[in-house]
């Protein structure tokens, strides 16, 4: 009986340590944003590796790349006790709160994408090199405008790490070694299409001879590729994009822009989801996780390994 008893204990405690009474680990990824072909790509991967590994995975988001609109989700995230969560926080410092509470449930927490500024939340941080991205970007821009003329950054808002560390890269490589490129700085389109079309329109009007854009994400991109192009500045202004959508791509062919700085946002969510699953299981975690960028040109676009990093609208 007693023998019965400890066989029985054992039982459930190897299913609690497993993820659950049903066996199966739970995950839930947060995006940054929903429906945004870089986080739905982020998504393809993760769902591919969930399903490989026999993890059931639930993926959410917010409607717009926004912490007070991430912040509700995270908590009812965190009020349905997941096993683990992957998520890309859309600020440095107003997504720790939330992200503590849902640490301190116990929840395994891997910062996929962007990170937080407190380096005890995420056990595995997974992402591009966005410092060595943007200064990839400021090198593609110099050779495109002859490494002279006015140069100008849009990006999201401050305090979203990856772009952050973009501006950073590209700052100190103009910096370091393009002297004759003028830097008119960087300004924040808080990641609307429309108000980066704006921007660089208002650009346009107060430096005609403009002669370059560093787009720092999908939206920063798009709106300023349509910019460009409505005020007929194509050729004139060369333009160089993080990401590779399909907007991006059609923009690369349309001769809107010349390169894209292509990452690999579906093996961060595969990595992601082995992450967490190590985690659950009490394995070892790899705490930093670098992935690949790719230079998209019109050159190598239609090569089979440059289509392969393309972001997709869905799986
Ligand atoms: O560039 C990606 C992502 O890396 C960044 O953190 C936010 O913007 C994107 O999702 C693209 O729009």
């Amino acid at each position: 009986m007693r023998k019965a008893l400890a066989a029985g204990t054992l039982l459930l405690f190897l299913a609690a340590c497993s993820g659950g009474g049903s066996g199966q680990i739970k995950v839930t990824l947060v995006q940054g944003l929903a429906g945004e072909e870089f986080y739905e790509t982020m998504a393809c991967g993760a769902k591919a590796k969930a399903k490989e590994l026999g993890v059931q995975l639930d993926v959410q988001g917010p409607q717009k790349f926004d912490p007070t609109l991430q912040t509700p989700i995270v908590n009812s995230v965190t009020a349905s006790k997941p096993d683990a969560m992957l998520i890309a926080p859309t600020d440095v410092k107003a997504m720790i709160a939330p992200l503590t509470q849902a640490k301190q449930q116990g929840i395994k927490i891997i910062l996929v994408d962007t990170v937080v500024d407190d380096p005890s939340i995420g056990l595995s941080r997974i992402s591009t090199d966005n410092e060595k991205g943007g200064a990839a970007a400021a090198k593609a821009l110099a050779e495109q405008i002859g490494d002279k003329g006015k140069a100008l950054v849009i990006s999201t808002d401050p305090g979203v790490s990856t772009v952050d560390a973009r501006i950073k890269g590209f700052e100190q490589e103009i910096k370091a070694s393009h002297p004759n490129i003028s830097y008119v700085g960087v300004q924040y389109s808080h990641n609307d299409v429309g108000e980066a079309s704006r921007i660089v329109n208002a650009a346009l009007a107060k430096d005609p001879d403009l002669a370059g854009v560093f787009a720092t994400n999908l939206n920063s991109a798009t709106g300023a590729g349509t910019a460009l192009q409505q005020a007929g500045k194509l050729g004139q202004v060369k333009m160089v994009g993080f990401d590779a959508g399909p907007a991006q791509v059609k923009q690369l062919k349309d001769g809107v822009v010349q390169a894209l700085i292509a990452q690999l946002p579906g093996d961060i969510g595969a990595k992601g989801v082995e992450q967490a699953v190590n985690a659950v299981k009490g394995q070892q975690v790899t705490p930093s996780i670098p992935t690949d960028a790719t230079i998209v040109t019109k050159d190598n676009v239609d090569k089979p390994e440059v289509q392969k990093v393309l972001y997709k609208a869905g799986c």
